[in-house]
């Protein structure tokens, strides 16, 4: 049970935020890169001793340039479509060493990393054998919502109506014409312990998941919104503003699924989508139909998520999501 897991779980606040940098400064992300920022709170939550099991994508490409490594904490570099194979890999082979006695019996937190191309796309079934065989991990989706270190190609996870290379605005397509896979959704169906979504612009909220879902026996996933002001073209002090503005249009909701009961962060005035579609010049094109076509859709997925809510009799706990 989670309640047994998290017996001695400490909620952050702004005053006992760990010192520990599992990710230290040096690494080469985009000026104003959000992701970075989100794995960076992150790993920090989690803290010592953890595993970290990178998929290639950016966090990977910016961190590891050989010879050298922004990562404090052992790092593991796989291909693009393994990260949740790999991390089942170390999470059984630790789990040999201690039942061997080789080394001493604790919990060390096996997280795999990967970008929205390497989660929703290209692993996703390697994430969902890891996930239905019962791995004790963190699989961490940062949502860059498209391939960006190869050049800012769309992902099954790029909104509808965003612009990249490989969906073009012009006279055929305005854009992305697929809406967002919707990977927590996904991940809840594989019943799993804990399935979270979390912004760094509420950063607290975010590492505390981060925390709980390393803490939990079993496997935990963590999707984490990661703005990209190169492949979003937005200005490169924007980040946090669009990781609040997404969340408080209700495009990104916050929430949780612990064993399986939706506990939703509620919302019940959200802003225009209009609000954060025009920061981004990825949207520039939309007209003011589609932006109609994304808000009337907005309202219906956080409606159904409500209801998701409703029909898992959502009760808080402790461990519960509060305003932060
Ligand atoms: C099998 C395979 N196909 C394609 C590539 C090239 N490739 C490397 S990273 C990447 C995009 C990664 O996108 P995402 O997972 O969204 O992470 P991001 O770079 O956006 O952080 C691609 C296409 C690869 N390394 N391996």
């Amino acid at each position: 049970m989670i309640t047994e897991d998290l017996k001695d779980f400490k909620r952050f606040t702004p005053k006992t935020l760990p010192k520990e940098e599992p990710l230290v400064s040096g690494h080469r992300a985009c000026q104003g890169c959000g992701e970075v920022l989100a794995l960076r709170m992150v790993a920090k939550a989690i803290g010592s001793p953890m595993i970290a099991v990178s998929a290639t994508g950016c966090m990977e490409i910016i961190s590891s340039p050989y010879p050298q490594t922004a990562w404090a904490v052992p790092w593991i570099h796989v291909a693009f479509e393994n990260a949740a194979a790999v991390a089942s890999g170390v999470e059984a082979g630790l789990k040999t060493l201690m039942a061997k006695g080789r080394i001493p019996e604790k919990k060390i937190a096996v997280v795999a990393f990967a970008g929205d191309g390497g989660t929703a796309d290209i692993g996703l079934q390697s994430l969902s054998g890891a996930m239905e065989r019962g791995h004790d991990f963190l699989y961490v989706c940062l949502d860059n919502e498209a391939y960006m270190n190869t050049g800012i190609q769309r992902s099954s996870a790029t909104p509808f109506g965003a612009m990249t290379t490989t969906s073009p605005a012009g006279k055929i397509t305005a854009g992305q014409t697929t809406w967002k896979k919707n990977l927590p959704a996904i991940m809840a169906a594989h019943d799993v312990p804990y399935v979270a979504t979390a912004s760094p612009a509420y950063y607290l909220d975010l590492m505390n998941k981060a925390k709980k879902a390393a803490m939990i026996k079993g496997p935990a996933y963590l999707h984490v919104y990661s703005p990209c002001p190169t492949g979003w073209r937005h200005g490169t002090d924007l980040a946090i503003e669009v990781s609040r503005l997404v969340v408080e249009t209700n495009i990104f909701p916050l929430f949780e699924v612990i064993e399986g009961k939706y506990v939703v962060r509620k919302n019940n005035k959200p802003k225009p989508v209009e609000e954060y579609l025009k920061q981004q010049r990825r949207f520039s094109h939309l007209t003011p139909e589609l932006i109609q076509t994304i808000q009337t859709r907005v309202d219906a997925e956080y409606a159904r998520l409500l209801k998701m809510e409703g029909m898992t009799e959502s009760t808080p706990t402790k461990t519960e999501t509060k305003e932060e």
